[in-house]
């Protein structure tokens, strides 16, 4: 390496990376057994590059796995590629190419970036779920979800975007326009296929109480994305018919307030209600009317709440009055029951309805300090209180009247408890070509008949025309015209393809054996593996992935795949990396390219930059004094080691009684450190202050070497070995190579991680004597070193000290280093 004390990252690096993939260091079996430790960063879209995001994302798995390596864990850290997803087809469409080659491109060109940071990857369990080798397993796993009835196909209005030409789940759709591309979402009616996710929505809601290591943000995110409510669903008889209307209510306590009814359009009895009546034209005009407002509408804008009356009455099963019923453009279809008990008094929708329509209201709970009146009433009560005008609940407190009415209810048999929440299944069908082909075929005859499972996987398509257009699944003959598995006819084969959320719902399973060539998933090392450890990731996924993945392998142990409940023990979601005050991103002009900044300066400067300058859940500024400074360091490093490469010659063991007090203050910073490296990295991984504490004994070791002649070979040798042995997770080539250097023989990598001696950390402790005016007072055992602010402060927080000054303020303290604190008053 020539002249040794020149730091050549790039050769160093290269050196490395070819060592570790020649000896496979980091590929993991579960036939080696030991503790296990499961590793993951989320995996990347392809796109084409990686960007900061994801060195900062990688480099913290990195450290964790090659720490927990260390600490002899048996670690999984395994890496991949979402790789089905528009842009592969938007690019294709672009540039006359199959999206298959797009991505198969891409895939390669950022492999060799990961692999340039250095990050230590089990290669060999790489996985690219747009591979027939994925996606047939997904099918599988589909045709068995549909054998358990967890997929249904069903019409409905979906959200649809119009420039990506798909539809959107729900949580795609941000602030009324798609998450991809921020065109507006518009309704349309479509079939589509459906996971069963809410038969799973208690489960999911219940054990979000085991998630211990889960951000408390992100529980509360999924707790409120279930979106659990509990009450009262009721039967309104409706008069002259055999139907009946059922309300579901979260306030059953304000049941007698009740003054009308309302429909959501889409209720299914509204048409017949008012069917050959004389309302019939106004309500038909009324739902035609807000369905097509509700198209144009952008979700969050506040519309003004209006209702029409249909002529036709129900009764309150409670008091057996007549209620007016109306259809309202407030109610939801999708939630509860579509219909809702109007209560003016004490919701402020019906109470503006109410007052719009000039409907009654009455007041059923009345608030401790004040009597409502509803002539003079400017806004629904909608707090506590007594009940009042309900009959024997009357003088009841409102919330402990709500299960009594509950059971009233029950024993009359017109209702009962009832639990609404607000997920709903998920819609799996996407109108697009680079997605999971969903493995089913449609026939006249037989109606959807299940592709069988030998004849997986249904394959994509591959370069079809000269042109390389790739064209929609359903434009495609060669792949839509089947025969029916079934009865042989001609069939036609499902054109949808999955949502590429499915994909990442399973990945975590997947990688514990990837290879499995006969079934999705290899159950005992599934068994071994799972659950993954730690998960770490952008916040950006806190709902919707997190939430499909515990899904999914919930559903896979029920489907006797897993044994586990959850797939995440740990989770980490790490801050943006953000520039100039915004978030790093092309759209804003202001990324910085890592392969840049790994040319410049190398890939441990740039590991060591992401790691120390923002602890892992906050965002990190980016700043390029930081990655100066963090290259400074690692060339000041490198030095020291290489102007003190005689003393790893050493073999002796230390005796501390034996060390100068140099060599001894070398020694305790060293144990000192070691504990603070630890410490910080067991509490949430905060590698920004165990850098901080290797920085000051790094400091330490330049300037005791630098003033002092006699430093103790054992002691020096001890220190130079701990800082490169904790470095090492962060800046894994830079410490190997002097490790190397210095003439050790293993690679510092399968090296165990440091203990430390707590006598050996411990500071010296000296007395100091504390007078008042002069006159000796107390006497202060403090550690060595202590500066004069902290003995000033240690002196006047002294019990008999603070008693003799009684809160005078003193006029002047006078500190004698390692001796006295004299406190004139
Ligand atoms: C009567 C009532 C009286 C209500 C009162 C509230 C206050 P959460 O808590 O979010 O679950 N509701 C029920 N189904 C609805 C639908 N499909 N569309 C619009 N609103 C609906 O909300 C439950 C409450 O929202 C229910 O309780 C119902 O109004 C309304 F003083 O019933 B309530
Ligand atoms: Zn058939």
């Amino acid at each position: 390496m020539g002249t040794n004390d020149k730091y050549e990252y790039k050769a160093i690096e290269q050196k490395w990376q070819q060592r570790w993939a020649q000896e496979k260091t980091d590929r993991a079996t579960h036939r080696t057994g030991g503790k296990k430790y499961y590793v993951l960063e989320m995996f990347p879209y392809p796109s084409g590059r990686i960007h900061m995001g994801h060195v900062r994302n990688y480099s913290i798995g990195d450290v964790v796995a090659r720490y927990k390596r260390m600490q002899g864990f048996n670690v999984l850290h395994p890496m991949g590629w979402d790789a089905f997803g528009l842009p592969a087809e938007n690019a294709a469409m672009q540039r006359g190419i199959h999206p298959a080659s797009w991505t198969d491109e891409n895939i390669d060109y950022m492999r060799n970036q990961l692999k340039a940071m250095g990050l230590s990857y089990d290669w060999d369990r790489e996985l690219a779920t747009c591979r027939p080798d994925y996606y047939r397993w997904e099918q599988q796993l589909f045709l068995e979800m549909l054998e358990k009835g967890l997929i249904y196909r069903k019409e409905t209005v979906v959200n649809w975007c119009d420039d990506c030409r798909t539809v959107l789940a729900r949580e795609q759709v941000v602030d009324g326009v798609c998450w991809r591309c921020d065109q507006l979402v518009q309704p349309k009616t479509m079939h589509g296929w459906f996971f069963k996710i809410t038969a799973y929505a208690e489960e999911l809601l219940a054990d979000l109480d085991i998630l211990t290591g889960w951000p408390e943000k992100v529980v509360t995110m999924q707790r409120n994305w279930i979106g659990k409510s509990t009450g009262l669903a009721c039967d309104f008889k409706v008069e002259n018919s055999t139907e009946s209307i059922t309300i579901f209510t979260t306030r059953p306590d304000t049941i007698f307030g009740v003054t009308f009814m309302s429909l959501a359009v889409e209720h299914p009895l509204l048409k017949s209600l008012t069917a050959d009546t004389s309302q019939e034209q106004e309500v038909n005009d009324f739902i035609r009317e807000t369905v097509l407002a509700k198209q144009r509408a952008t979700p969050d804008q506040e519309t003004e709440k209006i209702g029409v009356f249909t002529g036709r009455h129900c009764i309150n099963p409670f008091t057996g009055e007549r209620i007016p019923i109306y259809a309202a453009n407030f109610v939801l279809m999708e939630y509860g029951t579509g219909a809702v008990m109007a209560v003016p008094a004490h919701d402020q929708r019906d109470f503006e309805f109410a007052r719009a329509y000039g409907l009654p209201v009455r007041v059923v709970v009345q608030p401790q300090d004040e009597q409502l009146d509803p002539a003079t009433m400017s806004m629904a009560w909608e707090g506590p209180g007594i009940l009042a005008d309900s009959r024997q609940f009357s003088g009841m407190d409102s919330t402990a009247a709500q299960a009594a009415i509950i059971a009233f209810a029950e024993e009359k048999n017109f209702g009962g408890p009832h639990i609404t929440y607000r997920l709903r299944d998920w819609g799996i069908s996407r109108q697009r070509y680079w997605g999971a082909p969903i493995p089913v075929i449609h026939c006249g005859t037989c109606g959807i008949v299940p592709v069988p499972k030998n004849q997986l996987p249904v394959l994509l398509p591959g370069t079809d025309r000269p042109d390389g257009d790739h064209r929609p699944l359903h434009q495609q003959e060669k792949f839509f015209m089947v025969s029916c598995p079934r009865c042989g006819e001609m069939a036609r084969r499902e054109t949808d393809t999955m949502d590429t959320f499915v994909e990442s719902s399973w990945y975590f399973v997947r990688y514990t054996n990837p290879s499995l060539t006969d079934h999705p998933i290899d159950e005992e090392a599934a068994r071994y593996w799972l659950p993954v450890d730690q998960y770490i990731g952008g916040v950006e996924h806190a709902i919707l992935h997190l939430l499909y993945a515990r899904f999914f392998t919930k559903m896979l142990r029920d489907l006797g795949y897993l044994t586990i409940d959850e797939p995440f023990t740990n989770l980490l979601t790490q801050g943006m990396v953000i520039k100039d005050g915004a978030k790093m991103s092309k759209s804003k002009g202001n990324v910085v390219d890592p392969n840049d900044l790994i040319e410049r300066y190398g890939a441990d400067t740039v590991r060591l930059f992401s790691l120390f300058a923002a602890p892992p859940e906050r965002d990190l500024e980016w700043n390029a004094q930081g990655v100066e400074g963090a290259s400074r360091f690692l060339n000041r490093v490198y030095r020291l080691v290489h102007r003190h490469l005689d003393c790893f010659q050493n073999v002796e063991p230390i005796d501390r009684a034996d060390l100068n007090d140099a060599s001894r203050k070398l020694h305790r910073k060293t144990h000192q450190t070691i504990q603070r490296v630890t410490e910080s990295i067991e509490s949430n991984f905060h590698f920004n202050t165990a850098i901080s504490a290797i920085m000051e004994l790094v400091n330490l070791t330049v300037t005791l070497t630098g003033e002092q002649e006699d430093m103790h070979p054992a002691a020096l040798k001890k220190a130079l070995e701990t800082i490169l042995t904790l470095l090492f997770p962060m800046v894994p080539h830079f410490c190997e190579e002097l490790w190397e250097a210095s003439g050790h023989r293993h690679l510092l990598g399968s090296a165990v991680w440091p203990d430390y001696d707590r006598e050996a950390a411990r500071e010296e402790e000296i007395l100091i004597v504390v007078q008042v005016n002069g006159k000796v007072r107390a006497r202060l055992s403090v550690p060595a070193g202590t500066d004069d602010q902290a003995l000033q402060q240690a002196a006047l927080a002294d019990q008999k000290i603070s008693q003799l000054l009684e809160n005078k303020k003193p006029k002047k303290i006078i500190v004698v280093q390692g001796k006295l604190v004299n406190i004139v008053v």
